[in-house]
């Protein structure tokens, strides 16, 4: 059942904010790079798009045929969009020029979560929206504006629902795919609780973080007995968009720390693709987003592919382990 008597379609939700209507059609361009990705995902083995690619991303990761994909569905429906300058996603060495006269560039990681693809677990599409600082031709430099920025950012879930998940910097409100192919509006102005009992980190990697980390799980496990005096739950599904999308419905903060395992990457998540993005919509729906040291939104960009630690959800988790960074 839809949450409200009539059904709110996207362009609807979009209409009604008054958009300009060229950041209106990049939305609408976004939205139907990942209804392609969607069915891809839907089909799995079925359309041949499991498995490795055997190739690796300027990250030296190894990318999934899936990885491959979707970032090829988007680059070329988003390079057509004439009000698109220019484009960045997590597979690609450099950024990709499209039209010069475009007003807007687009920020994304084309598939989160890519070792889920295989086993048949929530991915998705994380974007970012930033206005072109300039005229003309979009520079790289054009991409390193700090989060604060961001003129829309959100996310598709590839979940048991498909749902669209979208901050134009007024709230943040969900989408579900209808069997028609259109989202509709499901949940609006979500919040995140500032107190929480669950969180989500991958704790194989105890060991390699920094102590204030090592403490603050410490205590989060010690449960009612410990100075927390509560019990806390656990969820780790190695999807940030996963994890991000079960706090703005139920609460609870996600963690990807710095850790000692690779000095050159503090943090493994990107700035622009995943933490920008994800953290706009954590603080929209109230809740809060830090490296540890500084609110995620403000820091400013180095390089594309830049990567950060990355604490969001319930502001009081937040703070407590920003503290603890503050104190050591
Ligand atoms: P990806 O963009 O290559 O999929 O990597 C990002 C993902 C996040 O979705 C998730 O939070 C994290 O990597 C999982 O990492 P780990 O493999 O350490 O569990
Ligand atoms: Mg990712």
């Amino acid at each position: 059942m839809a949450h409200t008597e009539f059904p709110v379609f996207l362009n609807e939700h979009l209409r009604a904010n008054a958009l300009p209507v060229e950041i209106g059609a990049v939305l609408t361009d976004i939205v139907a790079g990942c209804l392609a990705i969607s069915k891809k995902v839907r089909l799995g083995a079925l359309a041949g798009v499991l498995g490795e690619a055997g190739s690796g991303n300027i990250q030296g990761e190894a990318q999934k045929k899936l990885d491959v994909i979707a970032n090829d569905i988007l680059v070329e429906t988003l390079r057509r969009c004439p009000h698109i300058a220019g484009l960045a996603s997590e597979e690609e060495d450099d950024f990709v020029a499209a039209n010069a006269a475009g007003e807007y560039l687009v920020l994304f990681d084309p598939l989160d979560g890519s070792s889920n693809i295989d086993v048949n677990i929530s991915v998705g599409t994380i974007f970012s929206v930033l206005r072109k600082p300039h005229d003309g031709a979009a520079q790289s430099a054009d991409f390193l504006q700090c989060g604060t920025a961001q003129m829309a950012a959100g996310y598709v879930l590839y979940g048991v629902q498909t749902q669209l998940v979208l901050t134009l910097g007024h709230g943040v409100f969900a989408f579900t795919l209808d069997d028609q192919g259109q989202f509709i509006l499901t949940r609006s102005r979500l919040n995140v609780p500032a107190a929480a009992a669950e969180f989500a980190i991958n704790m194989s990697n105890y060991r390699h973080w920094e102590e204030p980390v090592r403490v603050y799980i410490d205590e989060l496990l010690a449960g009612e007995s410990g100075v927390r005096g509560k019990n806390y739950n656990m969820r780790w599904v190695a999807s940030m968009v996963a994890e991000v999308h079960r706090i703005l419905m139920r609460g609870g903060v996600f963690m990807y720390p710095k850790d000692a395992r690779d000095p050159s990457k503090p943090g493994k998540l990107r700035l622009m693709y995943e933490a920008n993005p994800m953290s706009w919509l954590i603080t929209q729906a109230g809740g809060a987003a830090s490296d540890a040291r500084q609110a995620i939104l403000t820091i400013q960009p180095q390089s594309l592919h830049q990567r950060v630690a990355v604490i969001l959800g319930a502001q009081e988790e937040v703070t407590v382990l920003a503290d603890k960074h503050r104190a050591a």
